[in-house]
């Protein structure tokens, strides 16, 4: 039996590097490859290739107001930068998270087994709220909204960046709960999947904090469709510190940890081996190499991006998808509306 891989990315502004280190890259990494049942300690069956999932959530990019037509462009353009990176729709399934009903149903069900108490704890619900008196509904509960997106396909593994944590966190608590209470095998209990390196990539003018889509500064992030001056640009501009030491010590030195952390996710070389190499050299010609080593390996996603966004087959890949992913959801919906005594 194989391992059950869900995860997914909001249609929302520019899928940078730390969308890709982070989660993408892992996408296509698990597709190719099966997971070893060391790394899922509640499966004890022999794995072979992944069953991989991968959703467009475009339900939690409306957590935040949205223009309709940007939202609709959007998640073409993350469906088509799936395939670009090498997500093969032959081999995962790939669709938008509103086609399939049982994503807002499950989250539902799942919200009268959830508490205020821990989604008030959750950082990034705090960060987005942050200043106003009030926030949407939505926003508060859009980590049961995520639980409810794994929950659904009964997944093993989530591959996700690590600012996910607390989030994966929730949703097993949330599918311990019922499974006490409904029957131990209402739910699979996910468990996260985050690299070592490129897990949390830092933003490149302010390296205390995450690579963010919604960064006002175009400088902050290296998008995926950036083209090679943009990226040179924003590397060569990153901030990093002035004792001229390429050391990787993200508490005192947070701009060159970070440059050594991309560097390393770019060339797959560990981080240590990347610090060894540049010991004793100057941040300038440091940076040149990020950026050289970034433009490489973006440039080919960009060239495959342009020629899938503008076909038809981009939509009857999402069309194909979540007829599949609806399928298998429907299974799961019916068999914990049965445990909770829902519908005639
Ligand atoms: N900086 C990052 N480093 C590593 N991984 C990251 N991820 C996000 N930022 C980093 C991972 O990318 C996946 C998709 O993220 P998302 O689109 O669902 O939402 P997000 O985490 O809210 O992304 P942003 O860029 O931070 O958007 P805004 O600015 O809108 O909040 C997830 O697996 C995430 O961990």
């Amino acid at each position: 039996m194989s391992i059950r891989v869900f995860s997914g990315v909001q249609p929302t502004g520019n899928i940078h590097i730390g969308n890709y280190l982070g989660a993408l890259k892992q996408f296509v990494d698990l597709q190719a490859e099966g997971t070893s049942v060391e790394d899922v300690p509640h499966r004890s069956d022999q794995s072979s290739l992944n069953d991989c999932i991968y959703c467009i959530v475009d339900l939690h990019a409306i957590t935040l107001p949205k223009d309709p037509a940007e939202l609709r462009d959007s998640i073409l353009d993350v469906a088509a930068l799936y395939l670009a990176v090498g997500i093969d729709p032959k081999k995962s399934v790939v669709f938008v998270q509103s086609d399939v009903p049982g994503h807002a149903e499950l989250a539902w069900i799942l919200m009268c087994n959830s508490y205020t108490g821990e989604l008030s704890r959750m950082t990034q619900f705090k960060d987005k709220s942050r200043g106003n008196e009030s926030a949407p509904t939505g926003l508060f509960a859009y980590p049961v909204l995520m639980a409810a997106d794994i929950l659904l396909y009964d997944s093993n593994v989530v591959p996700v960046g690590s600012d996910q944590k607390q989030h994966i966190e929730l949703t097993r608590d949330i599918a311990i709960r019922v499974n006490n209470k409904y029957g131990d095998d209402t739910f699979v209990v996910p468990e996260g999947r985050f690299l070592k390196d490129g897990a949390r990539v830092m933003a490149l003018d302010n390296p205390t904090a995450k690579m963010s889509k919604s960064a006002e500064n175009p400088h902050s992030f290296i998008s995926l469709l950036d083209d090679e001056a943009k990226i040179r640009k924003s590397i060569m501009r990153a901030t990093t510190d002035s004792d001229g030491e390429i050391r990787f010590d993200p508490a005192s030195k947070p701009g060159v940890s970070n440059l050594l952390t991309i560097y390393g996710a770019f060339t797959g070389k560990p981080v240590a081996e990347v610090e060894r190499e540049w010991a004793g050299r100057g941040y300038g010609d440091f940076k040149k190499a990020v950026a050289e080593v970034t433009t490489d390996a973006l440039e080919p996603i960009r060239r495959r991006y342009a020629e899938i966004r503008p076909s038809d087959e981009l939509r009857a890949v999402l069309r194909d998808g979540a007829e599949r992913a609806g399928a298998i959801s429907e299974k799961v919906i019916l068999r914990v509306k049965e445990r909770f005594g829902l519908g005639a």
